[in-house]
């Protein structure tokens, strides 16, 4: 437990808020939740709803020692900060995409005012001895707009996506208004040291800061802030005992009984181009092309709910991923046998979490990723008597803890097929010493550690 009751509250600003009757997916909503109700706080953001016409109200939920805080986005708001600025400038720059980088002064411009209401309703919500924890991309320029009214607060933020090198941060237009804001918090958490490097060059090139000796940065103007790396972590034991459980489910046994002895590969994504869905049907078709005695005796599950359908770029990777399963099962696919089965819903993680354990190989190959946790899912819901292989992109944040993984470039076709026949045929001994190290290292670094770490840091 973190200094409980030596500080105030934990104030937790995000975009999106996991409220206590929504089932919290993601790492981070439930890292989030767990911190709260271990020593009660306040978790502010977005409500998830435009309205079309802002009230300015905070609707407010208590759940025993956890405050909830959240407001309404206006259409106009919405459509500026969050498909605008946030989804189609940042995330793609974010994710070394800058090709696909859409840059509009309104969506910047909307991009801070939401930043600024914000900062405004946390000026009547935060009290003086609370420490604020700002997350992700969304909200980069929240603290300067803070410390402008006067916040004197501890204040980190850890971001959740990769940060591109100086070299590509500055295609962004007037990239140092934004970046030179992240100076305002006490502390900057990334998932790896290559993405705390790409900050320190940026803010040592760039901005012509220093680094002292404490191993702070210094701005020109004398702002001191640290950067450090905290790799996010699962519920590992949670995430084990609940693939254990699902194991009596009747979804799961279905499963199983439909594969009918095949050997069963996993993807599961966002919908998003940054998960490289494309690439690994293309690596997938690749291995039927080269191993016919794999036919019939292999399935691919992806399963990919879509998300962001605001913005264009999903809506056609949407398309795009449909021909390409439709046009793989229609040159493999016999009668009693489907190579791909492409399912676009989304399941509650209980359930997610057997589909982990029935497969024989888990397929995670994002083209950029900040973390990935459906890595460290699936590796933490094997059986440890018969553990299945990962198969894991090197440009995953997780690559830099999983190296007993299968680590493969996702661009290279060849390369990840050939993973996948190795995988498809690795001795269990092998299997079982590969799980057995990724499992330790994800049960030392849980999410509850990456969280305590985290705010000792920042409390320090
Ligand atoms: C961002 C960063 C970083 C997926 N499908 C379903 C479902 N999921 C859950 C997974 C997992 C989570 O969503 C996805 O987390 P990832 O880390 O894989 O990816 P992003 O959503 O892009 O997350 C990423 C992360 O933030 C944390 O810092 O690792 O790099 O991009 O937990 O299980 N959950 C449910 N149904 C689904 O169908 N319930």
């Amino acid at each position: 437990m973190v200094g409980r009751n030596t500080q105030g509250r934990l104030v937790v600003v995000s975009n999106r808020v996991a409220l206590p009757a929504q089932t919290a997916t993601g790492g981070l909503a439930s890292a989030m939740r767990a911190a709260l109700q271990e020593r009660g706080g306040l978790w502010f953001g977005w409500s998830g709803k435009v309205v079309r016409q802002d009230s300015g109200e905070v609707h407010r939920l208590r759940d025993g020692m956890v405050e909830y805080a959240t407001i309404d986005l206006s259409r106009a708001d919405h459509d500026d900060f969050y498909d605008g600025f946030a989804n189609r400038t940042l995330w793609p720059l974010l994710h070394y995409r800058p090709d696909l980088v859409d840059y509009d002064r309104k969506h910047l411009a909307g991009y801070l005012r939401v930043n600024n209401l914000f900062a405004e309703h946390l000026m009547s919500l935060v009290k003086p001895n609370d420490i604020v924890w700002v997350n992700d991309y969304h909200l980069i320029p929240l603290a300067a707009m803070l410390r402008q009214r006067g916040l004197r607060n501890r204040i980190g933020f850890f971001l959740h996506t990769p940060l591109p090198a100086a070299g590509l941060l500055i295609a962004l237009p007037r990239h140092r208004e934004l970046m030179e804001t992240l100076a305002h918090y006490d502390l900057v958490g990334l998932h790896t040291a290559r993405d705390r490097r790409a900050l320190e060059e940026y803010f040592l090139y760039e901005v012509g800061a220093s680094m002292r000796r404490d191993g702070r940065l210094r701005t020109p103007e004398g702002r001191l802030f640290r950067a450090e790396v905290f790799p996010i972590g699962i519920d590992t034991q949670q995430v084990a005992e609940s693939a254990r459980r699902a194991d009596e489910r009747e979804e799961i046994h279905q499963l199983r009984q439909s594969l009918e002895g095949r050997a069963l590969i996993i993807g599961v994504d966002r919908l998003d181009y940054s998960k490289g869905l494309p690439e690994r049907f293309q690596a997938y078709a690749r291995l039927l092309e080269r191993s016919p005695q794999l036919h019939r005796k292999v399935s691919f599950l992806q399963i990919a709910p879509p998300s962001r359908g605001g913005v264009p770029e999903y809506r056609q990777i949407r398309r795009e991923l449909e021909r390409s399963a439709g046009h793989i099962n229609g040159m493999y696919a016999a009668p009693d046998w489907v190579p791909i089965r492409y399912v676009n819903n989304s399941f509650p993680h209980s359930l997610l979490s057997g589909y982990y354990r029935a497969a024989r190989v888990g397929l995670v190959t994002p083209l950029r990723d900040g973390m990935n946790l459906v890595a460290k899912e699936y590796v933490a819901s094997q059986d440890p008597e018969d553990p299945g292989v990962l198969v894991l992109s090197r440009f995953a944040g997780a690559a830099q803890e999983l190296t007993q993984a299968l680590l493969v470039n996702p661009a290279d076709t060849e390369e990840v097929a050939e993973a996948l026949g190795i995988a498809l045929t690795m001795p269990l001994y092998e299997r079982r010493l590969r799980w057995r190290r990724m499992m330790d290292v994800l049960e030392k670094q849980d999410v509850t550690a990456w969280r305590n770490a985290f705010l000792r840091r920042l409390a320090e």
